[in-house]
């Protein structure tokens, strides 16, 4: 057999983005990056395919395209209904956003949740080589790091979480928090965006499980030494400045500024989900319109929030509360030519997107909690150099630790949010270009890739 010689990379995640979606100009950053990673590295992408099948039966589907393998496997309903949309969605990704409220809990879903983690890692086990470099993603896939090594897998294996990590308060709410912490040490590399979120993280396990953070930075419990980092997640900044000034990027412009008639136009993209704070944006703007009668007529939000997990119950409430908001804001506001909010339930094309981006003189990104949010940083990279729009962002995403030049905002506080848009609405050009020369040059040296690299790099052996 040939001698390889570097590694190849195995990437994990619940969901495999198909290399075939890139020429459609329909894949986000992350995406674009790792499938990069793969094709310099060889290797193969595996997870589920988003199709069930009666009784689960391992097969693979193996797809090459592009230079890169991606291997996928069907579930069987109930594995979706009790690994996806029960613990996932229901369990892990509210408690993790501090939404203890919205948050389920059931034995059920915890049983699913570990044997789906048992079927991702037997059926992926074959395909992992010896000296192969094993990248897992996200609040799906904790426990997997451990079925692979009960499988007897000894590669290099990283996690990264690509959501925050909760306070431990709010974390030991969740029965069986322990095992599924205690897991994590499985791995050899465990990243975070934020030093809050790792902050957080370190705070856990040395003050409940008994871990030692040594001086070289390696955590350690019981006979594991694991190294946690900090890597915050970029965009592929070259490619949406260049998507910014596409035709379809123009043409989208070009759309909304004719039918603004000349209205500054502040702009929000977001999945639909509870925690990007829409009700408290949506109330935020209108505190900004009672409180400036003479800037009405003269504005308009356009909040584009395609729907998202939509077999979550939680889903459904929040899109009914959206509707129903938005539609009292505009009854209230609407004049015979203008409405205040255009709320739109679809998604765009990426070059599209960037265009949009670029129409508008502000950017509300104001999450209540978000492991980064890369909307943000598309939003700046997708500025016209000469005349940029201004970001307000929450202090609670991941990026606001990056992008220190932004409006920081604090979003429960409607009369600071609405402050920020008076304030936005009337920055000098100079201050605007200043913010955003800060602003654009973190985005460009922090990118995608070199997220990528920072992981890849602690993984790898030394
Ligand atoms: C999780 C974490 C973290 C949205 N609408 C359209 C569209 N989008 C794209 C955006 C952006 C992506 O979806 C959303 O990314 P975010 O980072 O904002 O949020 P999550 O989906 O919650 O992602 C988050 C991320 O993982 C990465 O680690 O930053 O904190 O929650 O790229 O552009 N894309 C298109 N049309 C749309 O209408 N094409």
């Amino acid at each position: 057999m040939e001698r390889r010689e570097v590694s190849r990379l195995v990437v994990i995640s619940n969901r495999v983005q198909s290399p075939k979606a890139s020429s459609a100009g329909n894949q986000g950053g992350l995406a674009v990056a790792l499938l990069a990673a793969l094709r310099e590295k060889g290797g193969v992408w595996f997870g589920w395919s988003g199709e069930t099948v009666g009784a689960f039966t391992g097969a693979i589907g193996l797809e090459q395209a592009d230079g890169v393998a991606t291997a996928t496997v069907d579930l069987e309903p109930q594995d979706v209904d009790e690994y996806y949309n029960g613990y996932a969605n229901r369990s892990l990704w509210p408690l993790f956003h501090n939404r203890i409220d919205l948050t389920r809990f059931e034995r059920d879903f915890e049983g699913g949740y570990l044997r789906v983690n048992r079927r991702f890692a037997t059926t992926v086990r074959p395909l992992i080589g010896e000296g192969d470099l094993v990248w897992v993603h996200d609040y799906h896939l904790i426990p997997l790091g451990r079925e692979l090594r009960r499988l007897g897998l000894t590669n290099r294996l990283g996690f990264f979480l690509h959501i925050p990590w909760p306070p431990s308060q709010i974390l030991m709410s969740l029965p069986s928090h322990e095992p599924l912490v205690r897991s994590l040490f499985e791995y050899d590399v465990v990243g975070f965006h934020t030093p809050d979120w790792l902050d957080a993280f370190l705070h856990h396990v040395t003050r409940h499980l008994g871990a030692v953070v040594g001086e070289d930075g390696a955590v350690t419990l019981g006979d594991r030494a694991i190294r946690a980092i900090v890597a915050p997640i970029g965009i592929d900044a070259g490619e949406f400045e260049t998507a910014a000034r596409s035709d379809p990027a123009r043409f989208a412009r070009d759309r909304l500024h004719m039918s603004a008639t000349g209205r500054s136009i502040i702009v929000g993209v977001d999945r639909l989900d509870y925690s990007k704070g829409l009700p408290e944006r949506f109330a935020s703007y209108e505190r900004f319109l009672l409180r400036n009668p003479d800037l009405q007529g003269l504005v308009l939000m356009l909040q584009i929030a395609p729907p998202s997990r939509e077999k979550v119950d939680t889903y459904r409430a929040i899109r009914a509360e959206l509707d129903e908001l938005s539609g009292r804001i505009n009854g209230e506001f609407a004049d015979i030519d203008w409405v205040p909010i255009r709320y739109v339930n679809k998604g765009y094309p990426r070059d599209e997107l960037a265009g949009i981006y670029r129409a508008a003189r502000v950017a509300l990104v104001t999450p209540l909690r978000d492991g980064m949010n890369l909307v943000a940083k598309e939003y700046v990279a997708a500025q016209d150099p000469d005349d940029p729009g201004v970001l307000i962002l929450s202090i609670f995403a991941g990026a606001a630790a990056q992008l220190r030049d932004a409006l920081l905002v604090n979003p429960y506080s409607a009369d600071e949010v609405a402050d920020a848009i008076a304030l936005a609405l009337g920055m000098p050009r100079e201050e605007r270009v200043r913010r955003w020369r800060s602003l654009i040059a973190n985005i460009r040296r922090e990118d995608v890739f070199w997220w990528r690299d920072r992981f890849i790099g602690a993984l790898e052996p030394r």
